[in-house]
């Protein structure tokens, strides 16, 4: 059995006001191509399919589209929910999805509802899917008066060990069943300890609880993540991979070469392998000065040999100590003649300015503090300044029962 495991798609994402559209439908395209031509059984999308909470028409005809094209293709889709999805907008289609073979988990269900058997062509068991999306506080744990952050923390650990431990005692008990035990796979979407991420991954655990220890997961056969954007490998006594997402989503991913993992699963474990995802959209951010950005530009221009159709999304950071008030328009007028789109020019420490709205986070996504700490971002304060605007902060929220 082959399972093809991909994460964080983001569906609907503008990259600062740039759409993505065209690119998810190639993406699309080469993924039905890639299901045929390499006989994969499975996708697994582990999280963040789409890029908002509440997806645009556009971003959910990708979504159907992605579904009907795997079924066509001959795959079965497996979607589970990430920190960006809401679970409502997943749920709704949940049923109909069914109808072509996708399964989709919005949010957290009862370990057995996690859980499949799944089978090979010849309708052997083949392996146990465990799929658990992105588990929300809410979901796991009572707010409890008198926790301080640290408490609150350790709980929300404890409360996702043992969320992952239960889906595994079932599978254990069920695994006695067969005739011989299959390799287990389970998924997750949440940051492990040791991994490394990017401009455009939000934070997702409160305070100090920086990520869920790699340790903490049962002994399985593969555990199979989203929510860092770079494809990467931990080590823990579980073999526990990140996907990565299939397109750059932000400039500080530019230069990753977007791939996904390709899993053989015989009866004497998995086997894994990459399957790199070509670049539809080249993106560049050039550290340069205003003296130097046309060469600097024509050599990374000659670097990637785009084709004649294609334009370079560019960022441009400029190290010049004093950059005028005008530098957005010197930088385009400069550049006007290269096959080229200024998508942001920003000063090598601080942005010091920006044509298009800034990455767009939806209020409802945030919490009040990130809203607070962004506002506090904006201002000139000085850290001390600062330092007690975030502690009376902190102690108006900790008297109105505001929780991150
Ligand atoms: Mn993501």
């Amino acid at each position: 059995m082959r399972i093809l495991h991909t994460s964080d798609w983001h569906l609907g994402h503008l990259l600062l006001g740039q759409s993505r559209h065209a690119e998810h439908q190639q993406l699309i395209a080469w993924l039905g191509e890639q299901i045929r031509q390499q006989d994969i059984d499975l996708v697994l999308l582990t999280g963040d399919v789409f890029d908002s909470a509440t997806p645009t028409s556009a971003a959910r005809e990708l979504y159907f589209e992605l579904a009907m094209t795997v079924e066509a293709a001959g795959a079965q889709l497996v979607v589970v929910a990430g920190n960006h999805d809401a679970a409502a907008t997943l749920q709704e289609s949940r049923l109909l999805l069914e109808k072509l073979h996708t399964w989709v988990v919005p949010h957290r269900l009862s370990a057995a509802e996690h859980v499949r058997l799944l089978t090979n062509r010849q309708g052997e068991p083949a392996l146990w899917l465990a799929a658990v999306p992105y588990l929300r506080p809410h979901e796991l744990l009572l707010s409890r008066a008198g926790q301080d952050a640290e408490e609150k923390e350790l709980a929300l650990q404890q409360a996702i060990t043992n969320c992952y431990a239960e889906i595994f005692f079932y599978i254990q008990a069920q695994q006695t069943t067969l005739a011989r035990p299959v390799p287990i796979m389970m998924t997750g979407h949440l940051t492990v300890l040791g991994g490394s991420s990017s401009e455009s991954v939000r934070e997702i655990y409160i305070g100090k609880l920086r990520g869920f220890p790699a340790t903490a997961f049962p002994t399985v056969d593969y555990v199979a993540l989203g929510h860092l954007h770079q494809a990467q490998h931990i080590s823990a006594p579980s073999p526990i991979y990140y996907s990565g997402s299939p397109l750059a989503l932000s400039f500080d991913e530019a230069g990753q070469q977007k791939s996904m993992n390709l899993i053989d699963s015989q009866p004497d474990g998995l086997q894994i392998d990459t399957l790199p995802v070509p670049c539809w959209q080249a993106l560049a951010s050039i550290q340069t000065s205003l003296d130097s950005l046309v060469a600097d530009v024509e050599a990374r221009l000659s670097q990637l040999a785009l084709s004649p159709a294609q334009a370079l999304w560019l960022e441009i950071v400029l190290t010049d100590p004093q950059a005028s008030r005008d530098v957005v328009d010197q930088v385009r007028e400069q550049l006007a003649s290269y096959p080229v789109q200024v998508l942001r020019v920003k000063r090598a420490s601080r942005p010091v300015s920006v044509l298009q709205p800034a990455d767009t986070v939806m209020l409802h996504e945030l919490s009040v503090q990130d809203v607070f700490e962004q506002c506090l971002r904006q201002t000139e304060f000085d850290t001390e300044t600062c330092q007690a605007l975030q502690q009376r902060f902190a102690l108006v929220c900790q008297q109105l029962e505001i929780t991150a």
